[in-house]
Parts: structure tokens; C-alpha cells; sequence
């Protein structure tokens, strides 16, 4: 295939100014894939508020929302955003949808207080999904929630509006690879109205797009691209792509999902790596009840204990958690995925301290171990995880997570990993009431109080020699 290198980019008003009032220079390699000229004190400080934030809120909301896993009354399977593409709906059909979608009851301030009530600190939502229709008004076509749909609003821009009032930060998904609707888009073969250049698509859909995303909403700290490999996105594409994104925003946060690009977050999709991602910062994405985007029939909500052990286990391993809510048409949030995170936002206004802003454990055992025996498809030992304790770290502080309340006391071999105990109380006791420690060669053991502060996880605070992580 032959590539013609286009213009370079003229940067639009709107982006110089975005770039003026942002507080890094922006000393990003532009177009070189991979490697990056940037130091390891400007990645530090560009990624200092997400590595402190842990906790996230993904939202997928889109057209699918209205069909919600039904589709000419037939029950279709798989994820509810994969509806166009699981039922073959042809591109008209599928278009028919957005004047039905009206979803009146949609509050931008309602959902962040969500987020905020749950302890989330950002929120990650999808701009366009590959069904191909924009969640915000786009000036590219009317294929958009302000243009096509009854609506005549942009969630978007009320989201920005919304964040920036309550301090929660907002990042974008943008679906580069797949794209259903326009004609030279990937993945929608099922059609022939869709068969185009992709060139075509990349120059008049992709980057206006993604200039819009990045340049009229104010900073947008994070970008979600998705997937990456297919035939659509060729390198040459994804150094426009990237070069675009870099000169309208030099300090967003992207994950690894724009093809050649490593990208600043890996992102293991509905699993926790074993023993996360050691140097790497890294996000498990997950869904509340097994979809994305809503389905009108998928009730089965994991529990707060499940998702709160995931919070836990992902924080112990160096990782950020961003769950998935997946609004209806008419813009509410199920109750089903709104009562677990709200649990959990309670357990954080107690237990905070030992989540925010820290480092992995110090030990690691007490994670799981991997089966001797047993493989999995892909031919590697199966990890099986334990769910006694979890241990994550602060300068002078290590705060263990109590899952299975030992009882009397809690004992661990240190192996002398961790520096002289100084003070150990609950985290849940405001009186911090000093627990008795002895510590015999490298055995610790602590008194714990006669009940656990917390029926799923009670945090043990152990204070140490300043200096000592
Ligand atoms: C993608 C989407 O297709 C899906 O609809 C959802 O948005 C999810 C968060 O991301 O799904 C993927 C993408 C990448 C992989 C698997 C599923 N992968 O790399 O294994």
C-alpha cells in the first residue's frame, strides 16, 4: 500500500490556546512512535494526579443504550456496544436508533456526584464508540447526539462543565480503529455501504475529531484510544493521530491502545495481573455486571466485596482500577452499578489514607501464588490468588487490609522487609488507640481489637522509622 505524507497540521486557535495555558512545556517526542525524548521528571509530574488518583469511573454510552441487547426482539449476545456489529445490522438500520434516543433524565451533576460519592477521582467516557456516532457535537457530520438525536444537548460538555465544578478530572475514549458507521472505517464488513478510504476516514472523521475532543471541552487530561491493530490505522496514520493529540494537549495521559505507540497506561481489560505491571503504570478496566454498554437484561451485579478486593488487590500491585457503568437511554445510571461504588465510596471516606496515593506492597506472597499443576489455555501456570490480607505503602506508613479477620492478632513474617514498628491502630479508629506490637526475629504480631471495624476489609495501620517506605 502506498502513503502520501499530507500538510503538517495547522494548529487551530482554539489548540494554540489549550497548549498556552497548560503548565508543562511540552517536551513530548511528536512523532516519534515508541521512544520518547521526555524526562523521567516530566512523566513523574504528568502522571503525578492519576497515579495518586487509583480509582476511576469508565462509562460506555452510546446508541446501543436504545436497542440495550435487543434487536428485532431477538436477544443478542455479547458486549451491549457490540450490538451493530453481533447482529449485523446494517448502517441505516443501526442509524435509526438516534431518533429514539432521548435521554431526558441524563444529569451531568448527578453522575459526578456519583463518582464523587464512590471515591472516584476521574471518569473515562466514550466519545465515540465503534458503532461511530459521537457523544458530543461534532462539526465533521450529523452523526452525533446534538445533530441526530431529539436530545439537542451535549453530555460532553455538560460532563466538562460538571467536572470542573465538583474536581473531578474527565478523559475521553475514542474508538480510532473501528468505526461501523463511516464508509472506510474498520470492522463493519457486513455492510457494503461501508466499504470507503480509509484515508478518507482518518483525515475527515479521525483527526477533526480528535482535534474537537481535545480543543473545545477544556483540558482533557486522559485519552482512551481503542483498539489498536486492524488494516485502518497504519503507522503513518497513528503519527498523524499522535502528533495531533500532542499538539492540541502535551500533557494528556494515553493509554496503550493506539497502534505502535506504548502509550503511559497499560491496560489489562477484566483481569488483575498477578503481580501487577513492576515499573509500569498500569489501569484494569472492568465491567459491574459483564457488558460495557447497557443491556437491558444483564442484572447480575458483582458484589461491593468483589469490587472493593479488586480496589484493594489493584492498589497492593501498583495499579489504577477504572469500572465501568453502562447508562441507559434515557441516562441513568443503573441502580445495580451505582450501590456497590457507592458502598465502596463509604469504605474510602474511612480507609482513603491506605488506597490514594500509595505504593505496591512490600511483601507479595500474601497476593497468591501460581499453581504448580495447572495451565491455562495459553499453556502458563494459573495463578490462584488468597484473599487473607493486602499490603500497600506510604513514607513511614504500610497499611495491611485485614480480608479474613484473623481474630486475636494478626501475625506476619516480615522477613525483614519492614523497618522497626513504631505505632499500629486501626485505621478506623479516629482515637488512633495504640495496638500492642512485639516483634520476635522478623515475626510480627499485633493485638487486634476484639471486633473488625469492617465486615469486608479493616485496614491496620503500622507506623515506621521515617525513611523506612
Ligand atoms: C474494547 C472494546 O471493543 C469494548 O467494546 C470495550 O470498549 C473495551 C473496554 O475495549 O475491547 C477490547 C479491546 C482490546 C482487547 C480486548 C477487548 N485486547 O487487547 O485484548
Amino acid at each position: 500500500m502506498q502513503y502520501t505524507m499530507k500538510k503538517p497540521l495547522i494548529l487551530s486557535l482554539a489548540a494554540a490556546l489549550a497548549c498556552a495555558i497548560l503548565p508543562f512545556t511540552p517536551i513530548r517526542a511528536a512523532a516519534a512512535p515508541v521512544v520518547s525524548s521526555e524526562t523521567k521528571e516530566h512523566k513523574d509530574a504528568r502522571m503525578a494526579w492519576w497515579r495518586e488518583a487509583k480509582f476511576g469511573m469508565f462509562v460506555h454510552w452510546g446508541l446501543y443504550s436504545v436497542p440495550g441487547g435487543y434487536y428485532q426482539n431477538k436477544k443478542i449476545g455479547g458486549f451491549g456496544e457490540w450490538i451493530m456489529h453481533n447482529a449485523k445490522i446494517p448502517i441505516a438500520d443501526y442509524a435509526a436508533f438516534a431518533p429514539q434516543f432521548n435521554p431526558v433524565k441524563f444529569n451531568a451533576d448527578e453522575w459526578v456526584k456519583i463518582v464523587k460519592d464512590a471515591g472516584m477521582k476521574y471518569i473515562v467516557i466514550t466519545a465515540k464508540h465503534h458503532e461511530g456516532f459521537a457523544m458530543f457535537h461534532t462539526k465533521v457530520d450529523d452523526y452525533n447526539i446534538y445533530d441526530a438525536t431529539p436530545f439537542k444537548r451535549d453530555p460532553i460538555a455538560e460532563l466538562a462543565a460538571a467536572c470542573r465544578k465538583q474536581g473531578i478530572k474527565l478523559g475521553l475514549y475514542y474508538s480510532q480503529n473501528l468505526d461501523w458507521h463511516h464508509a472506510g472505517g474498520g470492522g463493519a464488513a457486513w455492510d457494503p455501504a461501508h466499504a470507503g478510504d480509509p484515508e478518507k476516514y482518518v483525515n475527515e472523521i479521525v483527526i477533526p475529531q480528535v482535534k474537537e475532543i481535545l480543543t473545545n471541552y477544556g483540558e482533557i487530561p486522559i485519552i482512551w484510544w481503542d483498539i489498536p491493530g486492524g488494516n485502518v490505522i497504519t503507522r503513518e496514520r497513528a503519527q498523524r493521530i499522535y502528533q495531533t493529540m500532542i499538539e492540541c494537549s502535551p500533557n494528556i495521559i494515553m493509554n496503550n491502545r493506539l497502534s505502535g505507540y506504548k502509550g503511559d497506561t497499560a491496560t489489562p481489560e477484566g483481569f488483575i495481573p498477578p503481580q501487577g505491571y513492576p515499573g509500569k503504570d498500569w489501569e484494569t478496566c472492568m465491567t459491574i455486571n459483564g457488558t460495557w454498554g447497557y443491556k437491558k437484561d444483564s442484572k447480575k451485579f458483582q458484589t461491593t466485596e468483589d469490587l472493593l478486593r479488586n480496589l484493594i488487590d489493584i492498589a497492593s500491585k501498583g495499579g489504577n482500577y477504572l469500572l465501568n457503568v453502562g447508562p441507559d437511554a434515557e441516562g441513568v445510571i443503573p441502580a445495580g452499578e451505582v450501590q456497590p461504588i457507592s458502598a465502596i465510596g463509604k469504605w474510602l471516606q474511612v480507609n482513603g489514607a491506605a488506597i490514594y496515593g500509595t505504593s505496591t506492597t512490600l511483601f507479595g506472597e500474601e497476593c497468591g501464588s501460581f499453581s504448580a499443576t495447572e495451565k491455562d489455555k495459553k499453556g502458563q501456570p494459573v495463578f490462584k490468588p488468597t484473599w487473607d490480607w493486602r499490603c500497600t505503602t506510604k513514607p513511614g506508613k504500610t497499611y495491611i487490609h485485614i480480608l479474613k479477620w484473623p481474630g486475636a492478632s494478626f501475625t506476619l513474617d516480615t522477613k525483614g522487609k519492614l523497618g522497626a514498628v513504631t505505632k499500629a491502630y486501626m485505621l478506623a479508629d479516629s482515637n488512633k488507640t495504640p495496638l500492642t506490637v512485639t516483634m520476635d526475629g522478623g515475626k510480627l504480631t499485633v493485638t487486634l481489637p476484639a471486633q473488625a471495624p469492617d465486615p469486608i476489609a479493616s485496614v491496620l495501620v503500622l507506623e515506621t522509622a521515617a525513611g523506612v517506605r
